[in-house]
């Protein structure tokens, strides 16, 4: 059955540090404040943390820490964006809600599995 089909606790797909950054608010556009994220992909959503030292992947339980803010992949849209940042290995997330968030790492292999974990959800949930 798909995740939390059942109405039970719904799938951890993925958990890791990324730098992120705000960069609009339903079609706003923000000013950039770059910091550290604990992110967390559970079902249809990827979940932000402040303190990521104080997580990790094997102690993430949902409802145990509390979250940051939270982004609603359904209608989502995900880009690279290398052309928004002097910073390498950059993409876009952007919401059906106009909130639109930059998500970075240095690590080549680390930013491609989100991209695509996250990728492959949106779509996911575009055949729904
Ligand atoms: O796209 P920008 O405006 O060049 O982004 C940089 C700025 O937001 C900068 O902050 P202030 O100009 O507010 O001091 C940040 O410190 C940089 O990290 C931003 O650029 P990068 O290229 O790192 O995304």
């Amino acid at each position: 059955s798909s995740p939390d089909s059942d109405g039970g606790t719904p799938e951890l797909e993925k958990a890791g540090l990324l730098n992120k950054t705000k960069i609009a608010e339903g079609g706003r556009k923000l000013r950039k404040n770059w910091s550290p994220s604990w992110v967390v992909l559970v079902g249809n959503s990827l979940v932000f943390f402040k303190d990521p030292k104080s997580q990790t992947p094997s102690s993430w339980k949902p409802g145990n820490s509390r979250p940051e803010s939270s982004v609603d992949l359904r209608g989502a849209k995900l880009n690279w964006a290398n052309d928004l940042s002097s910073k390498k290995n950059v993409f876009k997330l952007r919401t059906i809600t106009g909130n639109e968030f930059l998500l970075q790492s240095d690590t080549d292999s680390l930013i491609r599995e989100w991209y695509n974990t996250i990728k492959n959800v949106i779509e996911r949930l575009d055949r729904e």
